[in-house]
């Protein structure tokens, strides 16, 4: 060991960092030996090099390093352990103000032709952005630790799997990376015998000058977030949150492995995984894709309100599907963890998170208790007495803002969710039978709709509009296109991803594809409320989908495709004024005309680039509409 840090000094004197960066201390480096492992360490060594940590750690995965590390973090002050009465193993993180949702704005693919990154990305010439990239890393870890963590994405081994390694100098990034991936030393291991790894680097932008009083959340005004799709590499900077930080997440899973999937002929999507059993017993796997903040956990999650049916959770955020040799379309959820949105999350909308939070939890942003427990927006209906906000100031209802942060956060394991499918984490993954694509729309877009095949259906995906949340940065509401709910999330030309999806769609056995569907779950009546009431009751629509799919009922043509009879959902036991329900499934000509212009805009911004396919889709969809139109006038 010392021989060989004596070799790198004499090789590389900025390992060493000259007379004024002392050598790192390095701990708990693995005794893999091979090419893989001396490729791996030279990199981490490059990387060190840059950012002149003061430690290096090798992370092992281990239940003890995870309890150590905790550990500091609260006698550090950068978390805050709960009441182990009330949630055993948890903790509560404050961010800084200013480092609350992922920033879409300085989010960029570098690729090598700015074609490749499409209209819909920030595009960075990667040269350029690298000798960027390199002053703003020089020196970024001084006076902190830097962790090497080893990740699997999916099980590690499984045919579906990838790896990578995330190089941070944030204990939180670490703590929040063991939940959401598999962390430890038999990716290590892989990595050690050669097989294939995504490097991503990332640097909360604070180093620490000798002596320097820390803060609980170091982070920078000045942020990066660049993906390099030709050498799968990920560089981030100056954000402790989230996607900005857990780089396996959306960086990884879905930028970068977005195009892998392009290149290999499979898909990584914004969609959250369930398994729906109905009365007779028979399982379908269901895939959805909405946009962030728009109830993908929740439908993961979801206790179906109608009796007889089941729903187990595969997974609530990302899936990699691929065709298998059988023509269907095969799914993994790659993650082991939920980050989920916290506000909204309550008893009565959806207590199998609530039951999945019952400890060895991090929550990010919430607010307080006086008695050590966490409490948000949402959570109870009565609001508790005394709590503390989450900046750490004391609130009351009068205070005029949110006691937690409209983005707060549950980082738990997925194995905590007590209706988690027993093979959730099943290498070869599940084989889909019904896809949904929705978003957050208060009119025009019924509560359901079918797509009359895969090209439609993937017109539809293309066309999803949704109203922006807090998830990320930018304006509460404001009405933007997110297609497939990966507006933020696609690694390339998002008119050569709609392309890849039918070429995939071409890849199935046409009666073994899984059948499109597009839900609204918050269409909104004149008076501002929901016409829906959501949550459980959206089992009623799974129902209905299912019906479909098997053949069991019938359905109603439209110009945006197929509707359900009303009369065919089952609304037992809840009251639904048959108003509201025409209202859920009013298709106005006139309303559906200008959306179509706006698609068209959209279409537009990709140069060309955009499938006939999809151009045809909505031709035809005008077409149907004007004739509804002048059928209306008439
Ligand atoms: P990301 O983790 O950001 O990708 O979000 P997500 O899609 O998993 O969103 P999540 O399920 O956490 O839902 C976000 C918000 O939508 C929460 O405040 C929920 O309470 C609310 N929500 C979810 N489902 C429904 C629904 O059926 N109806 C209504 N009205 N609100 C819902
Ligand atoms: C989202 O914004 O879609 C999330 C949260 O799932 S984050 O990991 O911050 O991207
Ligand atoms: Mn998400």
């Amino acid at each position: 060991m010392e021989l060989n840090m004596a070799i790198a000094e004499t090789l590389n004197p900025s390992i060493a960092g000259g007379k004024n960066t002392p050598r790192p201390v390095v701990s708990a480096v693995p005794a893999y030996s091979g090419a893989g492992m001396d490729a791996l360490r030279a990199w981490v060594d490059e990387i060190a090099a840059l950012t002149k940590p003061a430690r290096i750690h090798w992370v092992d995965g281990s239940r003890a390093e995870n309890e150590t590390l905790l550990r500091g973090m609260v006698d550090e002050g950068r978390l805050i352990k709960l009441n182990p009465e009330w949630r055993p193993g948890s903790y509560l993180a404050r961010s800084h103000p200013g480092d609350v949702a992922r920033t879409e704005g300085r989010t960029f693919i570098a690729s090598e032709r700015e074609e490749d990154a499409g209209p819909t990305n920030n595009w960075a010439e990667p040269t350029a952005m690298r000798a960027e990239l390199e002053g703003v890393f020089d020196g970024s870890m001084r006076g902190r630790t830097m962790y090497v963590v080893p990740f699997s994405m999916g099980a590690v081994g499984g045919p579906l799997s990838h790896i990578g390694v995330q190089l941070t100098d944030s204990a939180y990034a670490v703590v929040s990376m063991s939940i959401m991936t598999r962390v430890g030393k038999d990716v290590t291991k892989l990595i050690a015998e050669g097989a294939d790894w995504v490097r991503t680097v990332h640097s909360v932008g604070a180093p620490l000058a000798p002596g320097e009083q820390d803060v609980p959340w170091p982070c920078s005004d000045t942020k990066y977030v660049v993906h390099f799709p030709e050498t799968l590499e990920v560089f981030s900077y100056g954000s402790g949150y989230g996607g900005n930080a857990i780089l396996a997440k959306k960086c990884f899973a879905l930028r970068i492995a977005s195009v892998i999937g392009r290149d290999q002929g499979w898909l990584a999507e914004h969609m959250l995984l369930i398994r729906v059993i109905d009365p007779k017993g028979k399982a379908y796997h269901v895939a959805a894709a909405f946009p962030s903040a728009c109830g993908k956990t929740n439908l993961a999650m979801l206790r179906p309100t109608i009796p007889g049916w089941h729903v187990e959770t595969l997974g609530d955020d990302i899936a990699w599907i691929r065709p298998g040799e059988d023509g269907r379309l095969w799914a993994i959820n790659p993650e082991a963890g939920f980050f989920g949105v916290a506000p909204g999350t309550g008893e009565s909308t959806n207590v199998t998170a609530i039951e999945t939070l019952w400890g060895n939890t991090i929550f990010t942003n919430v607010a307080l208790r006086p008695d050590g427990d966490v409490w948000w927006e949402g959570l109870t209906d009565e609001i508790p007495a005394n709590l503390t906000d989450w900046q750490g100031n004391p609130w009351t209802p009068q205070s005029g803002t949110p006691a937690a942060h409209p983005n707060s956060r549950f980082t738990v394991a997925a194995a905590q969710c007590p209706q988690i499918a027993e093979d959730w984490d099943a290498p070869q993954g599940v084989p889909l039978d019904v896809i949904l694509f929705g978003g957050r729309r208060a009119t025009n877009v019924p509560l359901v709709v079918e797509a009359t095949d895969w090209a439609h259906g993937v017109f539809l995906g293309s066309t999803i509009s949704s109203e922006r949340t807090a998830a990320a940065e930018g304006t509460l509401g404001e009405l933007r296109r997110d297609p497939f709910a990966m507006l933020p999330f696609c690694g390339y030309n998002m008119a050569d991803y709609f392309g890849h999806w039918l070429t995939v769609g071409g890849k199935l056995r046409h009666d073994l594809a899984p059948r499109i569907f597009q839900v609204n779950w918050f269409r909104r009546g004149a008076d501002g409320r929901f016409l829906w009431p959501g949550f459980g009751d959206n089992s009623r629509v799974i129902d209905w989908i299912i019906r479909r799919i098997s053949g069991e009922v019938e359905s109603i043509e439209s110009p945006i495709g197929r509707l359900p009879n009303t009369a065919d959902l089952n609304l037992e036991g809840i009251e639904v004024p048959q108003a509201d329900l025409d209202e859920l499934f009013s298709i106005d000509p006139t309303s559906w005309l200008h959306e179509a212009d706006l698609t068209e805009e959209f279409y537009a911004t990709f140069d060309g680039k955009v499938p006939a396919a999809l151009q045809a889709e909505l031709a035809s969809l005008r077409y149907r509409l004007t004739a509804a139109q002048a059928a209306a006038t008439n």
